[in-house]
């Protein structure tokens, strides 16, 4: 099994006069502070995106709208685990391999991000990415 990802559950306030549910991300549920937030969106069900790792950035990804999966890769295990809960979001650190797939029509992931966007952060070669495990 793949470690250092975890479920991290954002707590629901489900409203006493049906009036639909609220999620709230307060800043003690992450073990970061937010410096940006993007989000992937009219994703075809065909497409694949990630295909990356971290040297230094955590993010936490929040199916806001729909599902789609993610499979994580940390050199060793492979796993594949389905967002599909907008109250329950994926917390993924540095030196992961992660890939997107599976969009459901509709689906939105959100992404709230430890860092600024910085291309240099990013290792997009599977291979030098297991080299960087090894050493
Ligand atoms: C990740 C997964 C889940 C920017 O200019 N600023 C940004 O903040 C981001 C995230 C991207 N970009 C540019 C860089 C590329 O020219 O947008 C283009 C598409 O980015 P990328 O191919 O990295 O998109 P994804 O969906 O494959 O990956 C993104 C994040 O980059 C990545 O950190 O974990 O979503």
């Amino acid at each position: 099994t793949v470690h250092s990802v975890s479920i991290i559950e954002i707590p629901k306030i489900i409203d006493e006069n049906s009036r639909g549910n609220l999620s709230v991300i307060e800043k003690e549920i992450l073990p970061f502070s937010i410096e940006r937030v993007y989000y992937l969106y009219d994703v075809p069900s065909d497409a694949f995106r990630g295909g990356h790792a971290h040297k230094n950035l955590r993010q936490f990804l929040i199916p806001i709208s729909g599902s789609f999966d993610v499979v994580i890769k940390d050199g060793q295990a492979t796993r594949t685990i389905t967002l599909n809960k907008p109250n329950k979001g994926l917390l993924i650190v540095p030196g992961i391999w992660r890939e997107l797939e599976n969009f459901s029509s509709g689906a939105i992931c959100l992404v709230l991000a430890s860092e600024v966007y910085d291309e240099s952060d990013y290792i997009r070669d599977y291979e030098v990415f297991l080299e960087h495990k090894i050493r």
